[in-house]
């Protein structure tokens, strides 16, 4: 696999793409928690149209290759935080098989386990909750962090944390974005919490665009915050965060510019 202007060209079936970061953080501390990795089409489309555009045969091809790129774009950025990957669980026909190559890409890269994050995507719709237990029992056992994504979108179970056991839950940007303004959504974020707490599982909420959001989530109990306010994804660079309220530069910039030979 090379990169060159256009993108990542793969070596053989999956189509070039691009690899954008985001930062999720910590608004207790200013920290950056993880930075999470985003596909991106060689002309920037969306991940969703990169996936779209390529053969069910060959999702796990393309996933898996992101996974390495965007673990090999990280080493050269001299990331410090946790990377987060997005993990399709419907393109992963062959968990264990795609668990060793990702295992061989960051032994190859000298990546540490406990610095990698695996965000289940698209969970309910494939997943059997055996299939999901043993997913996350799976990953869990090499020393991998792993994230529920896109959490309470349509319904909010809390049910499913005690069942699945994850480290981490992201709460989905429709719930995060209407919730916090709310009574009762207030209530169930507040539930959700202590639930997770309880389990020893801590909550992203995703699609934080406002100072006032974000004050709210981190009052009931959810400081790691990912969206708009702090930085927008961007393209094979570490964007620098801005933290809301705070004038001058941010103390954590981490933008890195990262160039390149094909
Ligand atoms: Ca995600």
């Amino acid at each position: 696999m090379t990169f060159s202007h256009s993108g990542f060209q793969p070596h053989s079936g999956a189509p070039a793409f691009r690899i954008a970061f985001q930062p999720i953080v910590d608004v207790r501390c200013h920290q950056i928690f993880a930075h999470e990795a985003l596909a991106r089409g060689a002309q920037g489309e969306s991940a969703a149209t990169l996936f779209g555009s390529v053969p069910a045969d060959t999702l796990g091809l393309l996933d898996q290759q992101l996974r390495v790129a965007a673990m090999s774009l990280s080493r050269r950025l001299g990331l410090r935080s946790m990377l987060s990957l997005n993990l399709f669980a419907q393109s992963d026909g062959c968990p264990s098989l795609a668990m060793r190559r990702t295992l061989a890409a960051a032994d190859a890269l000298a990546f540490p386990y406990e610095q990698l994050m695996f965000e289940i995507t698209e969970w309910k719709a494939v997943l059997s909750p055996k299939r999901l237990r043993d997913f996350i029992a799976m990953y869990r056992d090499f020393g991998f962090k792993t994230a529920l994504d896109d959490f309470g979108r349509g319904y909010c179970n809390v049910e499913l944390l005690s069942e699945f056991r994850p480290d981490i839950i992201k709460l989905d940007d429709e719930f995060t974005r209407v919730a916090p303004h709310d009574a009762r959504g207030r209530t169930i974020i507040r539930n959700l919490v202590s639930t997770a707490r309880h389990l020893g599982c801590d909550v992203v909420a995703e699609g934080v665009e406002t100072a006032q959001q974000s004050e709210i989530l981190n009052d009931l109990g959810i400081p790691l915050q990912q969206g708009y306010l702090f930085a927008r994804p961007a393209m094979e660079i570490l964007p620098s965060v801005a933290w809301p309220g705070h004038a001058g530069p941010p103390r954590h910039s981490a933008s890195i510019r990262w160039s390149v030979a094909s």
